[in-house]
Parts: structure tokens; sequence; C-alpha cells
């Protein structure tokens, strides 16, 4: 009885983390993998590693001039990135994304881009495909509020 509960949980973390073995078709256990986030900053709580802890429930959070920036294991090929906005089915959270070699010099991969404004999920936004070993997407606030952007969630 012990074992079984123990082999449910486990495979409940597996499903969590989509570390699945079966390698079927779920988007989520393809994503790019991210060693670092870091930001200009964050309000209160709304920490950047919140956009990449797997929960739609925490976000991050910053006012104003706002950039939160992703670390990739290496080189990389991106050509999507999948944001959720806080307040998602509320605003339009505006942003662009750049991406780097070097964390150094900045290509922007999507200008004047926004969340639709209908939905609290992962929104995904295709681009022509880019190596990087970095990204960042700079926030400009939303519709409703000139000054804050909060993203709840982002994969590449
Ligand atoms: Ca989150």
């Amino acid at each position: 009885m012990k074992k079984t509960l123990l082999f449910a949980s486990l495979m409940s973390v597996l499903a969590v983390t989509g570390c699945s073995s079966t390698g079927g078709s779920d988007a989520s256990a393809a994503s790019t993998a991210i060693v670092n986030v870091s930001s200009n900053g964050h309000d209160k709580n709304h920490e950047a590693r919140n956009a990449v802890d797997g929960s739609l429930k925490t976000r991050w959070a910053q006012r104003d001039e706002a950039w939160i920036q992703f670390d990739f294991d290496g080189e990389q090929t991106l050509s999507h990135v999948q944001v959720a906005a806080f307040k998602g089915d509320e605003r339009k959270q505006k942003f662009d994304l750049e991406v780097s070699m070097d964390g150094k010099t900045w290509t922007t991969a999507l200008k004047e881009t926004a969340t639709s404004g209908t939905t609290k999920e992962l929104e995904r936004f295709e681009f022509a495909p880019v190596k990087a070993k970095y990204a960042r997407i700079n926030g400009y606030g939303t519709d409703v509020s000139k000054s804050w952007t909060g993203i709840t969630e982002v994969q590449f």
C-alpha cells in the first residue's frame, strides 16, 4: 500500500514537471530549458522567477521600464515564445522580445506585440527562427495600465 502511494505521488510530480517518459506530443515537454531568470526589479514579492515556476497563480510584476531576461542552457534555436499575462483575460500586455548570443548585443525578434486580452492561459507568438543563448522581454504596460507589466508564465 505504501509503495503504491509513493509511486502515485512520484507520477504526479513527473506529470507536473513534464518529464514524461512516453515522449508524447505534449508541447510543454518540448519547451527550452531556462537555467536562469533575472529582471530589472520587481514589485513586492512578484519576483522574476515567478515567471518560470509553472504556476499561472504567480507572476513577475514591474512598473514603468520593465525587462525580464531568460538564460538558456547554451545555444538554442528559438522560433516562438509563449506568454501568459497577469489578468490576461482583462488586459492586453504589451511587450517586445529580444534575443542575444552574448547577453550584450540584442536583436529584436518580436516588436510591439501584445497578448490578446481574452485569456489567462499561455499564448503562443511565433517569429523567424533565430539562434540565442539569452532572451529578454521588455514590458510596456497594458491597455489598462500604462505603467504595470505583469507576466505569470513564459515558455520558449
Ligand atoms: Ca508563474
